[in-house]
């Protein structure tokens, strides 16, 4: 258990300082952005919040939400809040509707970056000088850049490898003496079961960084065990500026630590938009205090979650720390009136011995009543109707299990797309 800081003064503000800095930043954002940019103005304007006026957090449940769809809508610029001449860099994700989420970036916003995914890195062990390779793609995706830009700033030697290629990707962390990898979830079991098979020895690899796709606790325990290193869970998304933005868990793995200093967390019922209370689950909101180029105010993320805890952590950070990410509220699958999570389905089938963490859920609707079939990859040691057994047991409902031999499934190198939608045996989305 290494625990180490990029900065350990902003890291262990007391919740005092926090607040204060907090305050401050959102006051001189929302006039900032309201001044510098029409969709802002305007939409505080509706909301009927006067700018001028603005009292800061006391005054943060006045201003309107924003979600996925008002950046599709201003796609690609029409929310950017300085001169073109200021912008450095782009990222973007291109969603399922096809109508992507652009993120701008000026010098600064890649200096606050590379900042987050710094502290996330030495939060995870990773020292000065550490190989640190990083397997998300190199190109639009901020996966690999947000890595890339944090890297080097935490001065590792950074291996640009990008996804694919996995007997590459292992050849380069043996030749190279790799000490930590970063991996999009479903792609680092992809990388543990290549290992596996090519019996091969990663004596350096000490830390193994995980994101973008819920990361159920039972999937933690197999990359842990598989590579036998300690794992972390590190998050961001596109729109409050990539990977790392919003944190990641320390050596204690209670929580994913939010980076306060720049970002301000609420959690809200989602149905009506109700701000909730510490530990009551619903969906965070995010609004960004110190990005210039697209600063996000009240963002509905849609992922769900609940704040674990504001009190200072055992690693001796304040910053608060959020539950794991329990999927998103688009996600939700309901099956004769129970919501569930593809990560609980996860969950329930990795605890079946000789069960392997490659799996397809299809939701069927036939004839208007839903149907749930789960193909997973297992040992010849377990049948569908073990599969269909243990989840009955933790879903409360049946479900259809179907065991097929290891390596049928594909691979994923990117997010894993487990859920297949079905109307009357046609796919539908
Ligand atoms: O996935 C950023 C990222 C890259 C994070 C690599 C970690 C590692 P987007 O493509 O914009 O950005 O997707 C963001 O992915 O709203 C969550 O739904 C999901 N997500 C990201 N990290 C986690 C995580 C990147 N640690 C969306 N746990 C988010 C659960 C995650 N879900």
């Amino acid at each position: 258990m290494t625990n180490l800081f990029f900065n350990q003064r902003e890291e262990t503000l007391s919740r005092e300082e926090l607040k204060t800095l907090q305050n401050e930043r959102l006051i001189r954002q929302v006039r900032r952005v309201a001044a510098r940019n029409d969709f802002f103005r305007k939409s505080f304007a509706d909301a009927g919040v006067d700018v001028d006026n603005f009292a800061g957090l006391a005054d943060l449940d006045k201003l309107p939400f924003m979600n996925k769809i008002t950046f599709r809508e201003q796609y690609p610029d029409k929310m950017c809040c300085v001169p073109k001449t200021e912008v450095r860099e782009m990222h973007m994700s291109s969603g399922t509707s096809g109508t992507p989420v652009m993120m701008l970036y000026t010098a600064n916003d890649l200096d606050q970056w590379a900042e987050c995914v710094a502290r996330c890195l030495r939060m995870a062990g990773v020292a000065e000088h550490d190989v640190f390779q990083i397997t998300p793609g190199m190109g639009l995706f901020n996966g690999g850049f947000g890595c890339y830009h944090g890297g080097r700033k935490a001065n590792c030697f950074v291996i640009p490898a990008g996804p694919g290629n996995t007997p590459r990707q292992l050849k380069l962390m043996q030749d190279l003496h790799t000490n930590a990898l970063l991996c999009v979830v479903s792609y680092g079991a992809r990388i543990l079961e290549v290992m596996q098979q090519q019996n091969i020895q990663l004596p350096d690899l000490k830390v193994g960084i995980f994101g973008a796709e819920t990361f159920s606790d039972a999937m933690k325990e197999h990359l842990r065990k598989g590579f036998g290193i300690d794992v972390f869970d590190i998050y961001g998304m596109t729109e409050t500026g990539g990977i790392g933005t919003l944190g990641q868990d320390c050596c204690m793995h209670d929580g994913t630590h939010v980076w306060e200093d720049h970002y301000i967390c609420e959690i809200i019922d989602p149905e009506t938009g109700k701000v909730l209370s510490d530990g009551e689950e619903g969906e965070l909101v995010i609004t960004s205090l110190t990005r210039e180029a697209i600063p996000v105010i009240r963002f509905r993320t849609g992922d769900l979650t609940h704040i674990h805890s504001r009190e200072k952590c055992g690693c001796g950070r304040t910053h608060l720390r959020l539950a794991p990410i329990s999927g998103r509220a688009d996600d939700m699958i309901i099956v004769k009136g129970v919501n569930i999570f593809p990560s609980q389905i996860e969950q329930s089938l990795l605890k079946i011995p000789g069960v392997l963490p490659e799996y397809i859920i299809t939701i069927d609707d036939v004839a208007g009543v839903r149907k749930v079939y789960v193909q997973v990859e297992a040992q010849q040691n377990v049948t569908g109707y073990i599969v269909s057994r243990q989840l009955k047991e933790d879903l409360g409902f049946a479900v259809d299990g179907d065991v097929v031999p290891p390596g049928t499934l594909t691979r994923s190198e990117g997010k894993a797309k487990r859920v297949v939608y079905k109307r009357d045996g046609e796919v539908v989305k």
